[in-house]
């Protein structure tokens, strides 16, 4: 199996993730919401990444980037745990995950309350540019429906990078996760 010299196991280990080891082993995406997972050990290198998003809903706190890595499935908005951008063109969603890494599947819940279209057209992408925010790495899937609540595992070749950005190009959509 070919691994990643830049990968930092033991840096990883020592902060990045909540789920017991068992928990890690049978259910590796089950952990949190987003999850980025490589290919030497499987892992949620979400969480406890850095989020950041194109603009924050009037609720600072409650629609805030980081509540969609925080380790905390629950849906409904209102409860806090969901990042929510304003109704722009062209929102996205980004983590850093700190470290450059070979990713390859994201799983995304969506909201459970109301809204189950605004995810669709969503662009998963990983890359290690900032340009266009992040935008212009490389495609890894497209989201399509997902219902309310419900998560979706995204499996696709490797892609190695530090950012994964949720991109939602060519509408104005509060993108919420
Ligand atoms: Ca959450």
């Amino acid at each position: 199996m070919e691994t990643d010299p830049l990968r930092r196991p033991h840096r990883l280990h020592s902060h990045r993730h909540r789920c017991s080891a068992k928990t890690m082993r049978t259910k590796p995406v089950l952990c949190t919401d987003p999850v980025a997972s490589f290919d030497y050990f499987t892992m949620n290198l979400a969480l406890g990444g850095k989020a950041v998003q194109s603009s924050t809903y009037i609720y600072p706190t409650l629609a805030a980037a980081q509540n969609a890595v925080d380790g905390n499935r629950q849906s409904i908005s209102m409860l806090g745990s969901c990042n929510v951008t304003n109704g722009d063109m062209n929102p996205w969603w980004r983590v850093d995950l700190l470290d450059v890494y070979r990713v390859t599947r994201v799983s995304i819940t969506n909201r459970g309350d109301c809204c189950e279209k605004r995810i669709e057209g969503i662009q998963i992408r990983i890359g290690n540019s900032l340009e266009n925010n992040g935008n212009n790495n490389e495609l890894a899937a497209t989201v399509g429906p997902i219902p309310l609540g419900n998560t979706k595992t995204f499996e696709f070749k490797p892609i190695k990078g530090r950012y994964v950005n949720l991109f939602l190009p060519g509408r104005n959509e509060f993108l919420t996760l």
